[in-house]
């Protein structure tokens, strides 16, 4: 489908999908076996400025907004889902910053982000506190001139590998969502621990692990935004980055596609090639047409955010919870396809399946975006539709 992109945005697309092709697939299964962080590819994306996309002019960014980044992320996550994470990864990261962070705070940290020296994440999620994010037990305790930090964040991408952590702690345990404020922390800051690395069913080429504060104590002007801001913060970055990972679900859906038509193609059964017979047709049309219908979807939300919509959290989870969902059917539908061979780890087709389901639960859980999803409607007909 013809999407009228912008001439810089079909050199952006393109530029993408050969570094894609040419240097993160066939890396991908290596990286995904050893369960490593793609140090060597990572770098070569900053050398080519992939880290620029979302960051402003005045940073030294590209100010390619969400659309930039979306696109980039299709295209990386067709060749490995859990590479493009570092760079999707490093953008959640960054999000709190951009929202709340004053200039000298940009100043200091975005130019860093942008030429990707270093790459951010982000801290919300704990052991106790996934879907209940309001329920952190992180704590920021304000002793004169710095904050004291006590918590242990998990889950976290990025994390042991990113300089930068946004972190959501509450100031005021009493307050619930209004006591959680925002920070930045910075890798090498006493108090700050790596602990578990998690080993994962997929995007394994991603780094995981816990993030512990003891006693983590970071100068005052580390708070970004105002004290009780923090819940709001968290969010209206997810707002923000949920396209993001709707278009790690999109890349990997049509990755799965293009396997599966290529070997529905060349596979013979019963004397002809399996792509001749109605079972497999009607699966790949299936697949395209949902595979469609979630691109559009994205790439309308992300125009839309980027023309400086203010209110874009329904459709930003509308659109992870339909690519997420299509991700894990088409990926799945790519197994079928190539059926005992599917499912052994030499093809490409058991990873797809295995990157794909993760999109249905980070970022919020699918169930979480339809929930969101509700309450925006039940407002919105509550104003007199
Ligand atoms: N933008 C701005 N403000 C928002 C907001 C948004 N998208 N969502 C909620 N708020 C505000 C509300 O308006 C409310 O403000 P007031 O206190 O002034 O009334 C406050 O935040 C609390 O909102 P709410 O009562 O809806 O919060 P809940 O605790 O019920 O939580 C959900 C709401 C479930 C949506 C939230 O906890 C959530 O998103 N959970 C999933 C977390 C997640 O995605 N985790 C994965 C992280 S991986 S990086």
């Amino acid at each position: 489908m013809n999407y009228f992109l912008s001439e810089d945005q079909q050199a952006l697309q393109q530029l993408a999908r050969e570094f894609a092709q040419g240097s993160i697939a066939p890396a991908a299964a290596e990286y995904d076996q050893k369960a490593e962080f793609p140090w060597l590819i990572v770098k070569e994306m900053a050398r080519m400025d992939f880290f620029r996309l979302w960051i402003p002019e005045e940073y030294d960014g590209m100010d390619a907004g969400i659309m930039g980044l979306v696109l980039v992320t299709e295209e990386f996550s067709k060749a490995c889902g859990g590479t493009a994470l570092a760079l999707a990864g490093s953008a959640l990261g960054t999000f709190p910053l951009l929202m709340a962070g004053t200039d000298e705070q940009k100043k200091k940290y975005l130019p860093v982000l942008a030429g990707g020296e270093a790459l951010a994440a982000f801290c919300l999620t704990e052991p106790e506190a996934g879907s209940d994010a309001a329920a952190i037990q992180t704590t920021a305790k304000l002793v004169g001139d710095h904050y004291i930090l006590n918590g242990t964040k998990h889950f976290i991408t990025n994390g042991g590998v990113a300089k930068y952590y946004t972190v959501i702690a509450k100031t005021d345990p009493t307050r619930g969502s209004r006591g959680a404020s925002a920070f930045i922390v910075e890798d090498g800051t006493e108090g700050l621990v790596y602990g578990k690395k998690e080993d994962k069913m997929g995007i394994r080429a991603s780094a995981t692990c816990e993030v512990v504060f003891q006693d983590c104590k970071i100068p005052r002007e580390n708070l970004l935004g105002r004290e009780g801001h923090g819940f709001i913060v968290a969010m209206k970055t997810l707002d923000k980055s949920r396209p993001g990972v709707a278009a790690q679900a999109l890349g990997i859906a049509q990755g799965a596609f293009d396997h599966a038509i290529k070997y529905a193609r060349t596979r013979h059964q019963f004397g002809q090639s399996i792509a001749s017979f109605q079972a497999i047709q009607f699966m790949l049309a299936d697949m395209a047409t949902e595979i469609e219908a979630v691109r559009a979807l994205i790439y309308a939300t992300s125009r839309m955010i980027d023309a400086g919509e203010k209110d874009y959290g329904r459709e930003s989870a509308m659109c992870k919870v339909m690519a997420a969902d299509t991700a894990m059917r088409v990926s799945t539908d790519c197994v079928q396809i190539f059926g005992g061979y599917g499912y052994m780890k030499d093809y490409p087709a058991e990873k797809y399946m295995r990157d794909a389901k993760i999109t249905q639960i980070y970022e919020g859980t699918n169930q979480i975006q339809r929930s969101v999803i509700a309450h925006h409607l039940i407002k919105e007909y509550a104003g007199g539709h």
